[in-house]
């Protein structure tokens, strides 16, 4: 025994120690370069940088020095230098700017952020603060009570994330459940609620992360990553639509997309062959229900192989596309990332020969399993890999396609997903994969669009609003899916992503006649308005439920129409200050706790003009909701007073939406198609004694607008006097408007 025990505690020595996280530990030393404070800590580094009143980055390393290479997320810009002081006192360090102060605890190090009043704002959780363990980073966050969390973007569940953890790693989910995590697509950005005060934390990290928002503890809520910087943007509100306005500075925002994209929009996996695709369009004509788009999805290609056609099916597509751009009909083909490993493909041996692919570490390309069975996988972290695809996209764009849509992004591949050592040009898989549907949409985005580019993507990063439109993936035919497909585009919204929709009728499933008018009257006030449906399923096409159906379809759609003018402007407000079309209540109104409320979260404002609340429920026919204070327009009736619930009928043939008084909404006579006729009239609804609005207009699809081909003109109304005065006047004016009360 006494021989042993050497020989133990020799073993004990030798074993290696049991995972720990290391805390950050004290500040040793602090030094202002600019507009950053370097800080050196007893177990890591921060770097502090202002980069405007109200945003403030922190940006944590345990390593010898920060990351090199850029952000996927930010745009690249230069920040005009914000003054701010400094007082680097024994015990801590602050940093003041005209809205906030930075409090640097230095023993140990702790973060702290107040108002410019003093209120505190965010603190480190007082005995953690940031801690590392080998790769991974966390910083852990003090929780008050009443404390509320939004954003994540596509998250299930209510907007408010209190209560729950949430990673990001993009994510192919068929059919998910209404609490499944993670979806599609990463947006590691959030605002946090305190007495009506907003901030925002944005983490900039394209590894896995995770946002734990007080899941399983009463103290505390942490973010973190799997490895990377731990670099976070701090953005002071207090109003959360500067908050999103700050964010969509750093991430970019929507820019204009051509007008026909705020038309409905029809797909199905898949019509073929191109006799099916016009039989749909003929479709749509016949029975005069307005339509602007016709997706192709994957049954288009040769065996999948993208950028083929299949010619028995679509022996020429070039007049087909023109012909049905002739009956106002624009045509968006699917188009997947994986390049079929097949020696006598084009696509795939250009590939190989540029070597745009990902590779395995000892340099063969990778391949993984997709539709097309094996296949390669474009590097678009790679630049020359971006122009490559990007001239690939350009042979789609010639034969006349006027949008992409980018499905299975995430990427998916079969049996699960790409192993963590395939390389790309900026890492490995476990740093490339959240980024890899934002890069492919970046590079769907750099071919030669002629016109204004329509893009859909199924997954994404933050900052895919600069490129793409986002829809929620595969949901389901039910009324929980309903809900969600009420709930989660606002939280995209939230988090700076506002062309966004779900699959009107629920992708997989049969619904119920009613059941799929409710979708339409939803979608018909959601940015992005596409039916879809999966393979094997019952035809979903507004006429195939029926006719009583049809009929309550076409009115839902043409009330979209006859909305465009004012969309129109919501989109354009969207794109210049990135502030969502789709608004949660509170966003609309933060000093009403009412508007935080759950039940509140199934409605929405579309605008600042529009308050939705649809019916989310196949058997119900009346919708309880919550009107702010102040006098609202029933637009199927007369005034009602707000501050209150209420309780509507709202038979199948109805749609809640309420006006809100002092504002006025722009609508133009219903149309088949964008552009198949032109602006005759522009009717100005009016509600109240004195109202305002805007109308904003241009050409619809060319990038001119770009340059102040555009004309903004401010409405005001009183007592049914208007008048009119041209902001900008870079188009002509469309059609005359007339008031109406
Ligand atoms: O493995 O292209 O979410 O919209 O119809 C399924 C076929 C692949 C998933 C998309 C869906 C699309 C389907 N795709």
């Amino acid at each position: 025994m006494r021989r042993l025990l050497p020989l133990l505690l020799l073993l004990l020595a030798t074993r290696p120690a049991a995972a720990a996280f290391t805390f950050a530990g004290d500040v040793t030393a602090c030094a202002r370069d600019g507009q950053t404070v370097h800080l050196t800590l007893a177990n890591a580094r921060l770097d502090v940088q202002v980069l405007a009143a109200n945003l403030v980055r922190f940006r944590y390393t345990q390593r010898d020095r920060f990351d090199d290479g850029a952000s996927y997320a930010v745009v690249p810009q230069t920040w005009a230098a914000e003054p701010f002081q400094i007082n680097d006192a024994p015990d801590a360090c602050d940093l003041t700017t005209r809205n906030l102060r930075v409090h640097i605890a230095k023993h140990p190090c702790r973060v702290a952020i107040y108002d410019a009043a003093g209120r505190l704002l965010d603190e480190d959780e007082p005995a953690f603060g940031v801690a590392f363990d080998r790769g991974e980073t966390r910083c852990f966050k003090r929780q008050l009570a009443g404390d509320r969390f939004y954003g994540l973007g596509e998250k299930t569940g209510g907007l408010d994330r209190n209560g729950r953890e949430y990673v990001m790693w993009n994510s192919d989910t068929p059919a998910y459940g209404p609490d499944h995590d993670p979806l599609y697509v990463s947006i590691p950005f959030f605002m946090g609620v305190r007495e009506g005060r907003a901030h925002g934390i944005f983490l900039d990290n394209p590894w896995r992360t995770t946002f734990n928002m007080g899941a399983g503890n009463d103290r505390l809520t942490w973010f973190g990553a799997a490895d990377g910087d731990l670099d976070y943007y701090f953005i002071a509100g207090p109003d959360p639509k500067r908050i999103l306005s700050t964010y969509t500075q750093l991430t970019g925002r929507m820019q204009m997309p051509p007008l026909w994209a705020l038309g409905y929009q029809q797909c199905r996996w898949s019509y073929y062959p191109e006799a099916r695709v016009r039989e749909i369009a003929q479709g749509f004509r016949s029975r005069k229900i307005p339509c602007d788009a016709l997706y192709l999805d994957i049954d288009y290609m040769d065996g999948y192989r993208v950028f083929t056609w299949d010619r028995a099916r679509f022996p020429d597509p070039r007049r087909l596309i023109g012909n049905l751009d002739a009956q106002g009909f624009k045509v968006i083909p699917i188009v997947d990332p994986g390049v079929k490993a097949d020696p006598n493909y084009a696509v795939a041996r250009e590939g190989l020969a540029r070597k745009a692919f990902a590779t395995w570490p000892d340099g063969t390309p990778y391949r993984g399993e997709v539709w097309p069975s094996w296949a390669y996988f474009p590097d678009f972290t790679s630049p020359d890999a971006r122009k490559w695809w990007a001239a690939n996209v350009d042979t789609l764009l010639d034969v006349g396609v006027k949008g992409i849509w980018n499905d299975m992004n995430e990427p998916a591949v079969w049996g699960k997903t790409v192993p963590d050592v395939v390389r790309f040009a900026d890492g490995d898989h476990r740093k490339i994969h959240n980024v890899f549907a934002l890069g492919m949409a970046r590079a769907t985005h750099e071919a030669a669009w002629k016109e204004r580019p329509f893009i859909l993507t199924r997954a994404g990063f933050a900052g895919v609003q600069r490129y793409a439109a986002v829809w929620t993936g595969d949901n389901v035919s039910n009324e929980a899916h309903l809900r969600m497909a009420c709930t989660m585009p606002q939280s995209m919204g939230l988090s700076g992503l506002p062309f966004v929709g779900s699959d009107v009728g629920g992708f997989d499933g049969s619904p119920s006649p009613a059941l799929y008018v409710r979708w339409m009257q939803l979608g018909a006030f959601t940015p992005f308005f596409r039916g879809h449906s999966m393979k094997g399923t019952p035809s979903k096409e507004p006429w195939a439920l029926g006719e009583d159906a049809e009929a309550l379809c076409r009115q839902a759609i043409e009330m979209r129409y006859r909305l465009l003018p004012y969309l129109y402007t919501v989109f354009r407000e969207a794109a210049e200050t990135g502030v969502p079309i789709m608004r949660p209540m509170f966003l609309e109104f933060p000093n009403d706790p009412a508007c935080y409320e759950r039940d509140a979260q199934t409605q929405f404002m579309l605008g600042d003009a529009l308050l939705v609340a649809p019916v989310l429920s196949e058997h119900e026919r009346a919708r309880r909701l919550y009107l702010p204070a102040g006098r609202w327009l029933d637009l199927d009736g007369g005034a009602v007073k707000g501050g209150r619930w209420i309780t509507v009928d709202a038979p199948l043939d109805r749609i809640p939406v309420f006006q809100r008084e002092g504002t006025v909404v722009p609508t133009r006579d219903v149309q088949q198609y964008v552009g198949e006729k032109p602006t005759r009239e522009i009717a100005l609804h009016a509600f109240g004694d004195r109202a305002r609005g805007v109308i904003y207009d241009d050409d619809g699809s060319s990038f001119a607008y770009r340059n102040g081909a555009y004309r903004l003109t401010e409405v005001t109304v009183e007592r049914g006097t208007m008048r009119l005065r041209v902001l900008h006047d870079g188009y002509p004016q469309q059609g005359r408007y007339r008031v109406k009360q």
